[in-house]
C-alpha cells in the first residue's frame, strides 16, 4: 500500500485541533506518527486559540499499536510512552475519537488522552501480551487505574480486545458515537469539554484490589499461561499499579517491559507474527491475480475430516453438498455436524438461529452428479490411491469446467491424484488437520501442474474460512507429517534403548508442546494405519494394537487410562517393550533428556532443512507457521526452524552427528557459515 504524502496532519474546527492520521494499513505508531502527533499537541499548546485536540485516523482503524517492524531497531524519539505522557500531561484537553481497533500502544495513546468517544463497532485491547510483551507505554498502571484491575487483568494477561460497548460500561470508553458521525460527534464533545478543569487525567486515579484477585487469576489460567513468560509480567505490572504512586509504576512496567522486549519469547512470538502473514503469500504469482469464485462447495465423505472440513464453510455462510455412498453414513455424518453446531451454542458461542442458518446452507446427497455446478470440491474419502484415482476419475467427467478439485489425503502423491483427470491444472491438495473445523492450520498442496490461479485462489478461500494456509510440495507428508516421521521412528527406537514412555512425552510437555509422542499416540489411536492382522506382529506398535491397546478410545494404550482419563504407565506395554528390545538384541541404558532432545527434536529440523532445499516450502517461517498452527509447536519457541537458529545450526549438527545422523546439506552449510535459517 502506498504511503500518503504527510502520515500526520491537522485540521482546525473553530477552537478545536484535530490531530489525523493516515498511515496505511492500520495505523502503526512508527517514527513519522509518533513526531506528528507530537508536532500536534505542541502546536495546540502554543497557539492560545486552541482550546482543545482531537485525535482522529483516516482508513480502516485507530492506531493497532507500535510499529512492531520497528522493535529491535534503534529507537526514534519520541518514543511511545514519552508521547502518551506528554498528551497527558497538555494542558488543553485531548480527545481521541475511536473507531476499527484500538489495541497495544494505540489503545495506550487512546488511555493518555483525556476523554475517548468511540463507534460501537470499535475495539479496545492490549494484544501485546500475544507478542510475549506488555503494554509498555504506561497501559500496565493507567487500564487498572480508568477500567478496574479484574478487566485489566484480563486485557493485559489475556489479550483479547473488548468492544467498545463494554468498554463504555468499563469506563474505559466516555462516550459512544455515532457510528457514521464519528468526526462531527468527537469535535462536538470537544467543544463541550473545552473549559472542564482540572482535566481529567487517568495517571490521578487510583487502582485498588484484594490481593487475593491476583492469585485467583494466575490460578484459573495456569493451563494457558504455562511455558509463557509475559502473562506474568503483565500480571506483576496491573498488581503494582495497586501498590505503586503512578511514576514508580511506570520505572516498574518499563523494566518488565525491556527485559521482554530482549527475551526470546517475544523474538520468537513477533516472528510468528508475521511469518502467519507472510504464509498467505506465494512466491512468483502476482498478488493481484484474477481469482475463481467460489460460492459453492463440494464435499465427498460424512466422516470426521468431510464433516468438520464442511463445517469451515457453512460457519463463513458458503452453501456445501455434502455427498457419500450409503443413507446411514450421510444421516450419521450431518447429525454430527448438528450436534457440534448444538454444542457450541450451548457454549454461548453461537446463537440458535446461527446453527439453522448454517444447517440451511447445507445439501447433503447419495448422487455425485449433484457436485456439478460446485465451485470447488474436496475429496475426504479413505486414504488410498486406487480410492482416490477412481472418484478424481469420476469428478473430472461430472465437475463443470474451472471447477478446483482438491484432495484433502494427508501424504499422498497430488500429480499422481491429477492424472486421473484431464484437467491437472485444477487440482492441488487442500489438507485439513483433525478437528478440521477447530485447528487453524490448512497445507495446500501445489501439485505440477497447478494452475496460479487455483493455488492463489484456495489460499483466499483459506483466508475466508479463518485459516492459516501454507504452500506446500508434492512430497510424503507434505511439511507437517514428513517432519513428524523421524521424530515418531526415534521416540519408538528410543523405548527399545531403555527410555520410556513417560519419560519421552515429559521431555517433550517440558519443552512446551501440548502433548509427547506416545500421549498423541494414544489421544489419536494406536491402531491408526494399523494392518489389522492380530498375527502379524512386527513392531511395538503392532503388538499394542493387537491386545486392544488401542489408547485412550479403548482405555489402555501406551498409558493405562482410569474413568477420568488420567494416563498411568503400564506394566504391560513395558513388558511389550521389554521383549521387542531383547529380541533385536539392544542393550538397555540410562538414555539422558539431552539425548530425547537431539534424536526427537533435531532430527525434525534435519528433515525441515531438507524440505527447504528440494524447495517442498517456499521458506523457513512457513514450516514454523505448520508447526504451531498443526502440531501445538508452543509459540514462545517460534516454530522447529527458528528455535534451530536459537539453538545454533552447530549446536544441531554435532547433535545430528554425535548419533549417526546422515545431516541434510543446508544445515551444514547454515552451520558453517553460521547462518540462519530465519
Ligand atoms: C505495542 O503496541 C507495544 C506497546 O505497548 C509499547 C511500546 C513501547 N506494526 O493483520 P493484517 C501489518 S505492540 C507493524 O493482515 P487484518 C501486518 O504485518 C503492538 N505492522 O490485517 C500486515 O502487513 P502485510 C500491539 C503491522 O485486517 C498489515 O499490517 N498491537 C502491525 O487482518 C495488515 O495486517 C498488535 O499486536 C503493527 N502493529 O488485522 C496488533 N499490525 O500487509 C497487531 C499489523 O505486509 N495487529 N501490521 O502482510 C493486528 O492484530 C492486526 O493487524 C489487526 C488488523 C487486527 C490490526
Amino acid at each position: 500500500m502506498e504511503k500518503p504524502m504527510s502520515v500526520i496532519t491537522t485540521e482546525r474546527h473553530g477552537d478545536i485541533l484535530v490531530i489525523i492520521s493516515n498511515n496505511p494499513p492500520v495505523n502503526a505508531l512508527g517514527a513519522e506518527v509518533r513526531i506528528g502527533i507530537d508536532k500536534g499537541i505542541k502546536e495546540a499548546a502554543a497557539d492560545d486559540s486552541i482550546k482543545a485536540v482531537v485525535i482522529r485516523c483516516d482508513g480502516r482503524t485507530f492506531f493497532a499499536g507500535a510499529d512492531i517492524t520497528e522493535f529491535g531497531k534503534p529507537p526514534v524519539e519520541p518514543w511511545l510512552p514519552a508521547l502518551v505522557e506528554s498528551i497527558e500531561l497538555s494542558e488543553k484537553p485531548v480527545i481521541a475519537a475511536v473507531h476499527g481497533t484500538a489495541l497495544g500502544g494505540g489503545c495506550e495513546v487512546a488511555l493518555g488522552c483525556h476523554y475517548r468517544i468511540a463507534v460501537p463497532s470499535a475495539q479496545f485491547g492490549t494484544p501485546e501480551v500475544k507478542l510475549g510483551l506488555l503494554p509498555g507505554a504506561g497501559g500496565t498502571q493507567r487500564l487498572p487505574r480508568v477500567a478496574g484491575v479484574e478487566l485489566a487483568l484480563e486485557l493485559t494477561g489475556k489479550g483479547d480486545p473488548i468492544p467498545a460497548t463494554k468498554a463504555k460500561e468499563a469506563g474505559l470508553v466516555d462516550r459512544l458515537a455515532g457510528e457514521d458521525s464519528l468526526v462531527a460527534d468527537a469535535i462536538a464533545f470537544a467543544g463541550e469539554v473545552k473549559d472542564v478543569r482540572p482535566i481529567p487525567r487517568i495517571r490521578d486515579k487510583t487502582a485498588t484490589a484484594s490481593p487475593e484477585l491476583f492469585e485467583t487469576f494466575r490460578k484459573a489460567n495456569a493451563k494457558r499461561f504455562r511455558g509463557f513468560d509475559a502473562p506474568e509480567a503483565n500480571i506483576k505490572c496491573v498488581e503494582a499499579a495497586t501498590k505503586l504512586p503512578f511514576a514508580e509504576g511506570l520505572d516498574f512496567e518499563r523494566q518488565e517491559f525491556t527485559k521482554l522486549m530482549f527475551g526470546t519469547q517475544s523474538a520468537a512470538m513477533r516472528h510468528i507474527f508475521f511469518a502467519e502473514r507472510k504464509a498467505a503469500k506465494i512466491d512468483g504469482i502476482a498478488p493481484d491475480i484474477a481469482l475463481r469464485p467460489i460460492r459453492k462447495v463440494g464435499m465427498i465423505g460424512a466422516g470426521t475430516m468431510g464433516g468438520g472440513i464442511s463445517m469451515n464453510f457453512l460457519s463463513a455462510g458458503i452453501p456445501v453438498t455434502i455427498v457419500e455412498m450409503k443413507q446411514d453414513a450421510l444421516d450419521r455424518g450431518t447429525g454430527i455436524i448438528r450436534k457440534n453446531y448444538e454444542a457450541t451454542a450451548a457454549k454461548g458461542r453461537m446463537k440458535p438461529e446461527q446453527v439453522e442458518k448454517a444447517m440451511g446452507l447445507l445439501t447433503p446427497t447419495l448422487n455425485l452428479e449433484d457436485l456439478a455446478d460446485c465451485d470447488l470440491i474436496i475429496e475426504a474419502v479413505f486414504e488410498n490411491m486406487d480410492v482416490k484415482k477412481e472418484v478424481f476419475g469420476k469428478l473430472d467427467k461430472i465437475a463443470k469446467p474451472g471447477a478446483i478439485l482438491a484432495s484433502n489425503t494427508s501424504y499422498l502423491n497430488i500429480d499422481e491424484i491429477a492424472a486421473s483427470t484431464s484437467r491437472p491444472q485444477d487440482v492441488l491438495g487442500l489438507h485439513f488437520f483433525s478437528p478440521a473445523n477447530v485447528m487453524k492450520l490448512l497445507e495446500v498442496v501445489r501439485g505440477a501442474k497447478t494452475a496460479d490461479d487455483v493455488l492463489a485462489t484456495a489460499m483466499d478461500v483459506a483466508k475466508k474460512i479463518r485459516k492459516v494456509a501454507v504452500v506446500a510440495g508434492v512430497c510424503d507428508g507434505f511439511i507437517g507429517n514428513r517432519m513428524l516421521k523421524p521424530r515418531q521412528f526415534e521416540a519408538m527406537k528410543l523405548l527399545m534403548e531403555g527410555a520410556t514412555p513417560s519419560q519421552i512425552d515429559k521431555v517433550h510437555v517440558d519443552f512446551g508442546m501440548p502433548m509427547g509422542p506416545f500421549q498423541m499416540s494414544d489421544l489419536a489411536g494406536v491402531d491408526i494405519g494399523w494392518h489389522r492382522d492380530p498375527t502379524r506382529i512386527e513392531n511395538i506398535r503392532d503388538a499394542l494394537a493387537a491386545i486392544g491397546r488401542w489408547g485412550q478410545k479403548t482405555g489402555k494404550g501406551f498409558y493405562d487410562y482410569d474413568e477420568k482419563r488420567n494416563p498411568s504407565p503400564s506394566a504391560e506395554v513395558q513388558k511389550i517393550i521389554d521383549d521387542f528390545a531383547a529380541k533385536s538384541g539392544a542393550t538397555k541404558r540410562e538414555i539422558s533428556d539431552e539425548e530425547i532432545i537431539e534424536r526427537t527434536l533435531y532430527t525434525m529440523v534435519n528433515e525441515g532443512a531438507l524440505i527447504l532445499e528440494e524447495e517442498m516450502a517456499q521458506r523457513a517461517s512457513d514450516i514454523d507457521v505448520v508447526w504451531i498452527y498443526g502440531y501445538g509447536w508452543p509459540i514462545y519457541r517460534g516454530g522447529p526452524m527458528f528455535w534451530a537458529d536459537l539453538e545454533g545450526a552447530d549446536k544441531i549438527v554435532k547433535g545430528l552427528e554425535k548419533h549417526g545422523f546422515e545431516v541434510a546439506p543446508l544445515l551444514k552449510e547454515k552451520a558453517a557459515a553460521k547462518g540462519r535459517f530465519n
